[in-house]
């Protein structure tokens, strides 16, 4: 399970390397990443660990970090083992097989869970890193969301469609185009006059608001008219430059320039819970939904970019998108109360998640609901999360399967994939599959881009819709027993969605299945993950256009799929 022997231990104050062989091939875990397979591939593949505002790309290192994989033997025992460290790491999977861990700072402080079952390796690590929330019922139904929506009167469209059609349908979400122009804890007055009025009706239709937040603040508001910037400075809560003392300031959605919270330091939690729970009056929010705590930041490093020194440039730079430990965030000498930003960076998320479920707890007196980008070991315990900016592409539907597993893995199982694809356009044909898909992840979201054609199950017409609403029937249907696993997972900690070999264990052929997908030990979800150009027309923002076009319409379109005119390979 654990031998050493391999290689060398190399421990030093920037580079601590150790190499394990492993038993056998059937390794599962590391995140966050696209990875092109469940079952890893073991012939010399390198994963980059640093949390990272960055859309799913096969390899990258994405928002959260989890060094913890899991290990099924030849004779089926399964164990799982944790690196508890938070630093730029990567991790190398080599065909001996053997696993190369390389971070650049903390301790090598490794757990090891001894299974014997996959189920009991999850239940294990997570009574050590803390169970899965349990999340509220109407957390488990449909829920709609789009980054631009342009007024309310769009919502409220939408939301009328859906019932039209009679769509399953308990949560609508606020992205941060509620907000007077992108600032935390206002809305905008005249695209959304009469927003908590109308979150009123909704509730009183027994639907449930979601709303955005940002971590970062504007500092450039005019003095005396932005109380929670002003708080905080008074408060002291913000991460600060290397000398500990002035501010980091960045430049991230809001207007001017942005400071950034520090969650790590206990008054920040304190501002936190105290700004969301008086915004709770101007906004009756059910759950709170964070967003770019990576942390984001627009530029490489805060003004006037990253000093030259070890922190900012180690010698050692693990396998991260462009080498870089200030590109798109803060610079790694930044001064927060944990630390040096070096070490806690890729604990931001993980340290905003906690006081954001105690405000939503206090706000709504309630189980809270949290969905969080940013992720770490342990987050599972009060947030759920979904996949990020995903393309509206074909790979994408089948990527969602393996993150949806993995995340379970990791203790988070409340977990979805932006259903329809985030970036770039959707077609009639991949939004309903996706929608069938998307019928069965656990965190069940319909979310859109800024700027993209409509994609909800309403906007395509009656055949759709109802397509949609027989697919979601069954997920209604079978929402007792959904909401009894995610109890199972709160108390016991086993995981909600589960791979086949799971349960199948000792059926070696289970190990590489990643394109279905079981519900607890009983329901398996096996989905249509390829176009079949079912419907000759395809849907775009000025209504239908016909096939031959498509071409064209969607050249700019990253795809796999060659666009036929009839029927091709992937029939
Ligand atoms: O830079 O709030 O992943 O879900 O719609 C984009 C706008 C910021 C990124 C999130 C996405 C959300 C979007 N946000």
């Amino acid at each position: 399970m654990w031998d050493t022997s391999l290689g060398d231990l190399i421990f030093s104050k920037q580079y601590l390397q150790i190499t394990t062989t492993v038993p056998s091939t059937s390794v599962y875990g590391f995140g966050e990443h696209e990875h092109p397979s469940f079952k890893h591939n073991m012939n010399f593949v390198n994963y980059g660990m640093f949390s990272r505002d960055q859309p799913p790309t096969t390899f990258a290192n994405l928002y959260g970090v989890h060094p913890f994989y899991m290990c099924i033997e030849s004779d089926s025992n399964t164990h799982g083992i944790l690196l508890l460290n938070s630093n730029a790491q990567d991790i190398t999977l080599s065909p001996n097989p053997s696993l190369t861990f390389r971070t650049i700072g903390g301790i090598l402080d490794f757990y090891v869970f001894l299974g014997p079952t996959s189920e009991n390796v999850v239940q294990q690590y997570t009574e050590a890193i803390g169970r899965p929330h349990f999340p509220s019922y109407w957390s488990l139904g449909f829920q709609l969301s789009r980054y631009g929506y342009v007024s309310l009167d769009v919502v409220k469209k939408t939301v009328d469609r859906m019932r039209q059609y009679g769509i399953p349908y308990d949560v609508q979400y606020g992205d941060i185009d509620y907000m007077e122009r992108n600032l935390d804890f206002t809305y905008d007055k005249e695209n959304y006059a009469g927003l908590p009025e109308y979150i009123q009706q909704l509730k009183k239709d027994g639907m449930h608001y979601v709303i955005i937040l940002d971590p970062f603040l504007s500092k450039d508001e005019a003095p005396g008219t932005y109380r929670p910037y002003e708080l905080g400075q008074e408060m002291g809560i913000w991460v600060n430059n290397s000398d500990g003392v002035t501010l980091a300031v960045g430049k991230v959605w809001p207007p001017g320039d942005s400071v950034f919270p520090d969650y790590t330091n206990p008054r920040t939690a304190d501002w936190w819970i105290q700004m969301c729970v008086e915004f709770k009056t101007v906004l009756d929010y059910d759950g709170l939904w964070i967003d770019m705590n990576e942390p984001a930041n627009f530029g490489t490093g805060q003004y006037p970019g990253c000093a030259l020194n070890d922190l900012n440039y180690p010698p050692y730079i693990p396998r991260i998108t462009d080498y870089s430990l200030a590109q798109k965030t803060l610079c790694p000498d930044s001064k927060t109360y944990l630390g040096d930003h070096y070490n806690t960076h890729s604990l931001f998320g993980w340290s905003q998640t906690p006081p954001t479920f105690i405000a939503v707890q206090k706000a709504t007196g309630k189980r809270a609901f949290v969905l969080s980008r940013s992720t770490f070991v342990g987050s599972g315990k009060y947030a759920g999360h979904w996949l990020g900016d995903n393309y509206s592409r074909w790979k994408d539907m089948h990527m969602s399967i393996i993150g949806m597993l993995e995340f379970n893995l990791f203790g988070i199982p409340y977990i979805g994939a932006d259903i329809c694809g985030f970036l770039l356009g959707t077609t009639y044909e991949l939004c309903l599959r996706w929608m069938q898909l998307g019928s069965f992840y656990p965190f069940s979201r319909n979310h859109n881009g800024e700027g993209q054609t409509e994609q909800d199950p309403a906007v395509f017409g009656a055949e759709f819709a109802e397509i949609s609403r027989s697919t979601l029937l069954i997920r209604y249907t079978l929402l007792p027993y959904l909401y009894t696993l995610f109890f199972d997972s709160h108390v016991h900690g086993n995981t909600v969605v589960r791979g086949l070999m799971h349960e199948f264990t000792s059926d070696h052929q289970t190990h590489g299945i990643d394109t279905a997908f079981l519900w607890g030990p009983a329901f398996m979800i096996a989905p249509v993950l390829q176009e079949m150009f079912l419907k000759d027309a395809i849907y775009s923002n000025k209504g239908i256009v016909d096939f031959g076009r498509r071409k064209k319409k969607n050249h700019d379109r990253e795809t796999d799929i060659e666009w036929l005119p009839t029927c091709g390979q992937s029939c």
